[in-house]
């Protein structure tokens, strides 16, 4: 693949030091956990833009949590793949810098080995009560839909709903790492939900290049677009940033 080449050509004479990574549904794709926006990405007639904000879950809890239950059971039987363990061998190398943020909510980068994670939508195995907003874990399937948290309200998904706020500290962090890096590099996202994708214009001397088998509207903004599958490709990037880095 020449761009990959170009790409490891660049790598091995910049030896990019500083690195942010910024993951969607795509890295996830090859666990076999489907996207949202691609094919598969229907759920039911359900769109995500419909079922994951505060009105449908306050309109019918038991169907939005119906989906995150079939989401989670999902997750739990899926392994994180080449992409995942790639980015959390990235991350252990003593001499780089690297920041990872992801709007996933499938816990596979921490399953992966990633330690430290930004994540920007929250987490399909924590829950927050809906009244007194306190959040705990939550791994195994509930046994009646939708939960309800000992003081009597709803649980909800402790994730961030279309309309709802990101993070403001995580946001904060990943935008400053977005300013710093030498490299960032755009894994799985389809560029299309905000603020995450807004993070790429936070890159100011740093290179993107974008790993995604189809073009998006952060192509035009990146060095490079490798049009592959994350796991087939983020490998053979962290090899070469590793090797220039060593
Ligand atoms: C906010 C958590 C403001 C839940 C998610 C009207 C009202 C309010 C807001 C808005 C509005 N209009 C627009 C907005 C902004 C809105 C937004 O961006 N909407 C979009 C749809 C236009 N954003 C928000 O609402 C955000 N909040 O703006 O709040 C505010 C401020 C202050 C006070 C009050 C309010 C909140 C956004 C977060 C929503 N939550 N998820 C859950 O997951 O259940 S978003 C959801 O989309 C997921 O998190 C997902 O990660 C995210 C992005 O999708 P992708 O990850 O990119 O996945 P997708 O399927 O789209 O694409 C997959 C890609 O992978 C594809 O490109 C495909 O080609 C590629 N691929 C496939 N296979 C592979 C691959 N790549 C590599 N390898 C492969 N093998």
């Amino acid at each position: 693949m020449k761009i990959l080449e170009e790409v490891l050509e660049w790598i091995r004479r910049h030896r990019p030091a500083r690195i942010a990574v910024l993951t969607g549904a795509g890295v996830s794709a090859d666990s076999g956990i489907p996207t949202f926006r691609g094919g598969d990405g229907l759920w039911k007639q359900h769109r995500v833009e419909q079922l994951a904000t505060p009105e449908a879950f306050s309109r019918n809890p038991g169907l939005v949590w119906e989906w995150y239950e079939w989401r989670r059971d999902r997750v739990r039987l899926a392994s994180p793949n080449a992409a995942h363990l790639a980015i959390a061998e990235l991350q252990r190398h003593p001499k780089l810098d690297v920041t990872l943020i992801t709007q996933n909510v499938d816990d596979l980068h921490r399953r992966a080995g990633s330690r430290e994670i930004l994540e920007l939508h929250g987490n399909l195995f924590r829950v927050r009560c809906s009244l007194e907003g306190h959040v705990r874990q939550a791994e195994e399937a509930f046994s009646e839909l939708p939960p309800a948290c000992p003081c009597g309200a709803l649980l909800r998904p402790d994730v961030v709903w279309f309309g709802e706020p990101l993070p403001a500290r995580t946001l904060e962090h990943a935008a400053e790492a977005a300013s710093a890096c030498d490299l960032l590099l755009l894994a799985g996202t389809s560029g299309v939900v905000y603020p995450a994708a807004g993070l790429v214009s936070f890159v100011r001397r740093g290179v993107v290049v974008e790993i995604n088998p189809s073009r998006t509207p952060l192509t035009d903004q990146s060095a490079w677009w490798l049009e592959a599958s994350a796991s087939a490709v983020l490998p053979v990037i962290v090899d070469g940033i590793r090797s220039a880095a060593s």
